[in-house]
């Protein structure tokens, strides 16, 4: 989260074409809709509420008739029972699927700031919450200056308290069978400046896959959302994470390299990122591209309003599109949205394209941690606020 792309979405009014046909994963019924209700080739018009029916892929069958989904209801422990009718088509189930463990970050204008004031570390019951759930991967956030001091730089020795925190908050998800993706949640950031030496960053790389190496249900992710940064530093940034994680022994596990730009999806190919990090390369051919993505107007997950119902699969679309073109793996690092019809279909509609892609190989919700009060996005348990409905209703349909 956080980008501040203040893009002036033009949200065209769509002219009231009674007789066209809807494109894909459009608008096609719903209470005072006055356009289109028949969907382009390939698609059906699904009713997914009084509100809302949508294009979706597949055609018809007799059993999508007034039902739909129970979108107004808290039910919470039944899975959601018509998966097959938010996403009918046939689908790749991800292999990483799970949330993102916020709060080790917290507090990043005090360092090292203070465990329990400043910062905390992810709950164990938290992370139970959602292996109970199904879930299986858990993207926990740290702060480089917490663990790497700035008096000894990039290359100097780490913390021993805060490394050990780390390694146990990440030993007791792999424990458990779960993944940990190990996130320097620093945007490309040390100690207030760009990070511009990238042979110490790839020092840094192999010092952290060093503490990990033997565990291969670690992931481990370059950084956390590079933005205003020149390009061919972001790719240089990455290649030296991931030679180093390798130099380090760290030969089994998936690395995720993210882009500038904040990592958007929606900005992956017209950023530039698509052609500049396509030519990344790993000694074992083991990389996706982490990528985060949210459905309020500027893209920030700021906002609970988003700009449409199917806003999730058009802002992924052309990441998609470029996955399958080039053949790599897209893993969906953040997404989130508010608890309300229109971004709870927003965010079906998202994960129900990457499914149907095939090139997706995981999605984490923007985010789980002890300290986000009634942050519209919080899916702690037991009440975060998308705890309620995004969880039975947009997430747990996918797993
Ligand atoms: C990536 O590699 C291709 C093929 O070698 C090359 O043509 C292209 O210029 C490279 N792109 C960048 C941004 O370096
Ligand atoms: C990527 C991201 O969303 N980071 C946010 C995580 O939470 C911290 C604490 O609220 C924010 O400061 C970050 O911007």
């Amino acid at each position: 989260m956080h980008s501040v792309l203040s893009l002036a979405l033009a949200v065209a009014a769509l002219p009231a074409l009674i007789n066209a046909q809807q494109s894909a994963w459009g608008q096609c019924g719903g209470n005072n809709w006055n356009g289109a209700t028949s969907c382009v080739s390939g698609y059906y018009c699904s009713k997914l509420n009084d509100y809302y029916s949508q294009c979706i892929p597949g055609t018809a069958s007799t059993t999508t008739t007034t039902s739909g989904v129970p979108t107004t209801t808290t039910t919470t422990s039944s899975a959601p029972t018509s998966s097959n009718t938010i996403c009918p088509g046939s689908r790749t189930k991800f292999k990483y699927f799970g949330i993102n463990e916020s709060g080790a970050e917290f507090g990043n204008n005090v360092i090292p700031g203070t465990l329990g004031t400043d910062y905390t570390w992810p709950t164990t019951d938290s992370i139970d919450f959602f292996l109970g759930k199904g879930m299986n991967t858990f993207r926990v956030t740290f702060l480089m200056e917490r663990l790497s001091p700035p008096a000894g730089g990039l290359t100097g020795t780490f913390d021993p308290t805060y490394l050990a925190s780390l390694k146990q908050t990440a030993s007791y998800i792999t424990g458990k069978g779960g993944y940990a993706v190990i996130d320097p949640h620093n945007f490309g950031r040390y100690n207030g400046n760009i990070m511009t030496d990238y042979t110490s960053f790839g020092t840094w790389c192999k010092n952290l896959a060093s503490q990990f190496k033997s565990d291969t249900n670690i992931i481990f992710d370059t950084n956390n959302e590079y933005h205003d940064m020149d390009q061919t530093l972001v790719f240089n940034l990455n290649q030296a994470c991931i030679n180093g994680i390798r130099a380090a022994g760290a030969t089994n596990q998936l690395i995720l390299i993210e882009g500038n730009s904040y990592t958007g999806a929606w900005t992956w190919v017209s950023s530039g990122n698509a052609a500049s990090l396509i030519n990344l390369t790993d000694p074992n051919n083991n990389l996706a591209y982490e990528m985060h993505q949210y459905l309020d107007s500027d893209g920030s997950g700021t906002s609970p309003t988003c700009v449409s119902s199917t806003i999730g699969a058009e802002r992924l679309a052309a990441a998609t599109a470029w996955l399958q073109a080039n053949n790599k793996k897209g893993f969906l690092g953040e997404i989130g949205a508010g608890s309300n019809d229109a971004c709870i279909t927003a965010v079906q509609g998202a994960l129900c394209s990457m499914q149907e892609s095939g090139v997706w190989i995981g999605a984490l919700w923007w985010a789980a941690g002890p300290w986000w009060g009634t942050y519209y996005q919080s899916i702690e348990p037991p009440d975060g606020a998308a705890i309620a409905r995004i969880l039975p209703e947009a997430l747990l349909p996918f797993l």
